[in-house]
């Protein structure tokens, strides 16, 4: 991830879930308000289940915060379960052992892995609660890039059956207004007209005691050109980014750009024609490369998507077979969301976030946030 490393430990059901972030300069403001107000956020989309209510703690900072700025070392956040129950329950809030393996959860490989004959062990790992601990490390990256005039905005595109318009919304806009909109949105949508539909998906899925997938998409401006290389793996920014994206739970596609259409497209109506004019530099008509060409930002925003599948936790199980004798029984019903992209959404916002402040800092070098700011904007002040 470039000069900023990100570490996360915690089970779902455990006391708590603890980020490290590793490489942040000195003197960042710690906003307390922002990170809350983005672990807030998580818990009123629709389509959360029962717990996302209550999991309500502040973050806790541990280490790397002096006088309310970054001191220049790791940065340790702890945000406690309110559940800390220690595993899994029922819809109905029983407390229960997964015998019977998921579906598309990582109950069966995980026990196989351990040689487990009960999978809850495996689920507290392989759980999305850690998006929560993603969010806040993120948010303070976040709020560096914001430091530099760079914006994220994290929206959801999919629910389901469900689109929005293909990004009309986004052509030639500040992404500070549509942050807004988007976060006033009970799907982090920026579409009126496509929220209905989505939250009736939403809905339709709960009512069959179904999940549904979707899609999110993450965009980053103004950024300069530059940042990454095409050389070597680690160094390429679409690498980097697909590594973390890939990395959350659920997701199962990413894509820089048009990325998903790109094979199907000839290159003369793919690529993004080069202009340049005088006080304005190089500029592009269209971004389907998503800002991203050889690894490195070419100067135009940043755009990736993710795609959720539905979560593996259903109302109506699919056929299983038991961890203990292999007899045939339906999953294990494990109290979950119905949808999570707007979770997931979110957490893709603040790990996109850590991924570019650690190209940036690659890039300027510096100790502490006047350092980078300079060296960032040019000028060593
Ligand atoms: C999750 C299942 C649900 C979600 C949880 C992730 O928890 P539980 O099984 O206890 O009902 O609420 O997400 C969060 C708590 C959160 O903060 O995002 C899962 O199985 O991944």
């Amino acid at each position: 991830m470039g000069r900023v490393w990100l570490h996360v430990a915690g089970e779902s059901h455990g006391p708590g879930l603890t980020a490290i972030l590793y490489g942040l300069p000195a003197g960042i403001p710690w906003e307390s308000d922002r990170t809350d107000h983005w672990l807030r956020l998580r818990q009123r989309f629709s389509g959360r289940g029962p717990r996302a209510g209550f999991e309500s703690e502040p973050t806790q900072v541990l280490a790397g915060i002096k006088g309310k700025v970054t001191n220049g070392g790791p940065l340790q956040l702890y945000l406690p379960n309110r559940d800390s129950s220690g595993g899994s329950q029922t819809p109905e809030g029983e407390a229960q052992p997964i015998r019977y393996p998921r579906p598309g959860h990582a109950d069966l490989a995980g026990a196989l892995k351990w040689g487990l004959s009960q999978a809850d062990g495996v689920a507290e790992l392989a759980s999305a609660r850690l998006t929560a601990a993603y969010t806040a490390a993120g948010g303070v990256c976040r709020q560096l890039l914001s430091l530099l005039g760079i914006e994220i905005l994290a929206h959801v595109v999919r629910v389901g059956e469900a689109g929005t318009r293909r990004r009309a919304f986004l052509r030639g806009t500040r992404l500070l207004p549509l942050v807004e909109r988007a976060e006033a949105s009970r799907l982090l949508c920026l579409d009126a007209r496509a929220e209905p539909r989505m939250l009736a998906q939403i809905a339709s899925a709960k009512e069959t005691r179904d999940t549904v997938g979707g899609e999110f998409e993450v965009v980053v401006g103004p950024l300069p050109a530059g940042l990454g290389a095409p050389q070597p793996l680690e160094a390429r920014l679409d690498s980097r980014l697909g590594q973390v994206l890939m990395g959350i739970p659920a997701v199962k596609a990413v894509a820089i750009g048009d990325g998903m259409l790109a094979g199907r497209a000839r290159g003369s109506r793919f690529h993004d024609a080069i202009r340049f004019a005088a006080g304005k530099g190089y500029t592009r008509p269209t971004n389907r490369a998503g800002g991203l060409e050889g690894g490195m930002t070419n100067g135009e925003p940043l755009v990736v998507r993710g795609v959720l599948k539905p979560l593996p936790s259903l109302g109506t199980p699919l056929a299983s077979a038991s961890l203990e004798d292999g007899s045939a029984g339906p999953a294990a019903r494990v109290r979950s969301d119905v949808c999570a992209v707007p979770t997931a959404a979110l957490a893709a916002g603040a790990l996109v976030s850590v991924v570019l402040a650690g190209a940036i800092l690659e890039q300027t070098g510096g100790s502490t946030l006047s350092e980078v700011l300079g060296r960032f904007h040019g000028n060593d002040r």
